[in-house]
């Protein structure tokens, strides 16, 4: 390599850089295969960005941002929500994983809400999606996948905690994951991706021609898995749509197939298109099946059922995603160079039997380069396209691409826009919703490669923050993140209403209260120790800077719970309990009560101490616990 091109590769936006760049993922991901024709060929080149930002990503010092930001944590397992557009990390919000700060997957209360799963240290957190009334956010929830694990989970936007977590049964790997939009988020839709035997216990266990997934429908109040809908293929991504009457999902292998050549043998897959009114229907009149233990309705949706039609889509789609003036399913082609405009208009018809075939509810499949993965939108009738291979964001025109199907000759692409690199979702402000008002959209990056200073083998990974308010797209930030954020949500700091301090009565610790009612203890009054033969439950007040029991004695092998009750009823005042050498710790904030168990396998004196800083004498809080040989 000569000097004057290793220059030239220093430089963020050099030819020789992406070439080289684009050129190694591209066979990372098709080489191996060898099954992509000329696609690699076809790549567009980028249209330079001539204009300036015209939206402000600054967001002056002690101001507030205008949005926050849900992104998920990948295989991280957590939820980070950011304030928008100034892109700080404002909170970070455990769910599957477990957290050594806030105790999550520890406490008592943490693992009631886990259930028999918080046995799992690990989780796969891919799609958050924040709950609707009409179309619009309404604030009160976010949900959450887990691919890991097979789990949803939701998350209370009052206090931005975890409050339920629901393992779905006769699937595996819950991969997409939306809500029903209109009239309201009663339904959470879930994807099982991998196909297995039904049920999964030990039969057919090389027989891949049965194995099979479904497709799930979680009511979002109670988190029951309310019903099942088997299906042919397997199951990617999914969306609903704008009256609540339909769901879709994008299947990669409806080979059914277990190897990588398989699953990518046919020109087309399918976007299984539910029909939510027939499916209920199903279920109301017994006209369903179970599988082995669980008692879910399972309706029968394979080619040919009545509740669900297959609609042939090039090849190995990823994303689906409903345009928000509410007329199309968007299915990208991933392999195929295309995206797939599925007019919903037209699956009355298709579901009455009215169209000669299912690509006649296809509306358009503008080809928009190498690697189509999401799309997002702005409610100006452009459409953004993630473009994995391409290292590219394209801009293009609803309408136009459909006339062009038409078999009119306009140009439906308007900009592309090169991002680094290698995205995978994108996102835009509330395009999620009926709201979607085109102001910032956010493109989530696989490979950060060399935009930040190295930190060894493993990388971040690079959201980039892109202007959308004017005709041309504008890069104006990178922000580094942590394995993995798969997608992202976006919503008005105006929809979200949150407590400062807890409620004494609220559900997270229900439980907890209930149990010191039946010790007899009133936790915002009195510290007590309770001996119950081998259990010793310690209630503790704290203001601070000091717990309300500076040292107790328990015996060797006892099980020892610790409840915490946090007085304190200043904003932000939180405390912690630390027991050193039991690992052991969690967080109480105010007016919260948190209890913790664990076992005094040793003899000797233990101090406990607060760990999230609270006063001046915060070194100070603390106590011991004597344990008896
Ligand atoms: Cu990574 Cu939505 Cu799980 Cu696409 S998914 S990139
Ligand atoms: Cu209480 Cu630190
Ligand atoms: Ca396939």
């Amino acid at each position: 390599m000569t000097d004057e091109i290793k220059k030239d590769e220093q430089k963020p936006d050099s030819p020789s850089r992406r070439r080289f760049l684009g050129g190694t993922a591209a066979v990372g991901l098709l080489g191996a295969a060898g099954a992509t024709g000329g696609m690699l060929m076809k790549s567009t080149p980028a249209t330079a960005a001539p204009a300036k930002s015209g939206n402000s990503p600054h967001v002056p010092l002690g101001e507030l941002d205008e949005y926050y930001g849900f992104w998920s944590g990948g295989h991280s397992g957590e939820v980070r929500v950011y304030g928008v557009p100034s892109m700080r990390e404002i909170m970070r919000i455990p769910v599957f994983n477990h957290c050594s700060a806030t105790g999550w997957g520890h406490t008592n209360e943490s693992k009631r809400i886990m259930g028999d799963s918080h046995r799992f240290f690990n989780g796969d957190a891919h799609h958050p999606h924040v709950s609707y009334t009409d179309g619009s956010h309404d604030g009160r929830y976010l949900f959450i996948n887990d691919k890991a694990n097979t789990r949803v989970a939701r998350i209370r936007l009052d206090v931005f905690k975890t409050d339920a977590m629901v393992t779905v049964p006769n699937v595996q790997a819950i991969h997409g994951l939306r809500l029903q939009k209109a009239p309201r988020t009663g339904y959470v839709f879930a994807n099982g991706e991998y196909m297995v035997p039904k049920p999964n216990d030990g039969r057919d266990l090389n027989d891949p021609s049965k194995y099979f997934t479904m497709y799930s429908a979680i009511d979002a109040d109670t988190m029951e898995v309310k019903w099942q809908v088997l299906v042919d293929g397997n199951l990617d991504n999914t969306d609903a749509d704008y009256t609540g009457k339909y769901a879709a999902a994008t299947c990669y292998n409806s080979e059914g197939e277990v190897s990588l050549a398989g699953k990518m043998r046919a020109e087309r897959d399918w976007v299984v298109v539910f029909n939510i009114h027939l499916i209920e229907e199903a279920v109301k009149n017994g006209d369903f099946t179970t599988i082995g233990d669980s008692k879910v309705p399972v309706v029968n949706g394979r080619r040919g059922s009545k509740v669900t039609r297959y609609i042939p889509v090039p090849k190995n789609p990823h994303g689906c995603n409903t345009s928000t003036d509410g007329k199309y399913f968007i299915a990208a082609g991933k392999l195929s160079p295309t995206v797939t405009m599925i007019e919903i208009a037209k699956l009355d018809d298709l579901f009455a039997g009215k169209l000669s075939d299912e690509r006649d509810v296809v509306a358009a499949e503008p080809e928009l380069g190498l690697g189509p993965l999401h799309t997002t939108y702005d409610g100006r009738g452009f459409a953004y396209t993630s473009l994995f291979l391409d290292s590219q964001i394209v801009k293009w025109d609803m309408e136009k691409a459909v006339r062009n199907y038409n078999g009119e000759n306009v140009e439906y692409i308007v900009q592309k826009l090169d991002v680094h690199y290698q995205p995978g979702h994108n996102h835009a402000t509330l395009s999620e919703s009926k709201d979607a008002d085109g102001k910032w959209l956010f493109s989530l990056n696989k490979f950060s490669k060399d935009r930040y200073l190295p930190v060894g083998p493993l990388h971040p990974e690079n959201d980039q923050m892109i202007d959308i308010s004017g005709d041309q797209m504008v890069l104006v930030h990178d922000t580094p993140t942590f394995a993995e954020p798969h997608d992202a949500t976006v919503i008005r700091r105006d929809q979200i209403k949150t407590k400062q301090i807890w409620e004494r009565n609220d559900p997270y610790f229900a439980d907890t209260i209930a149990m010191a009612k039946a010790d007899g203890v009133d936790v915002y009054t009195e510290s007590k120790i309770i001996r119950d033969g081998n259990k010793v439950r310690v209630y503790m007040t704290s203001v601070a800077p000091s717990f309300g029991i500076n040292e107790f004695t328990v015996k060797k092998g006892n099980e020892v719970t610790v409840i915490v009750t946090n007085l304190d009823q200043i904003e932000d005042l939180t405390h912690g309990f630390c027991m050193v050498d039991h690992g052991v710790s969690m967080e109480v904030s105010p007016q919260q009560t948190a209890s913790i168990t664990f076992t005094a396998d040793r003899a000797g004196v233990f101090w406990y101490y607060c760990n999230w800083f609270c006063h001046a004498l915060h070194m100070e809080m603390g106590g011991r616990m004597l344990v008896e040989a």
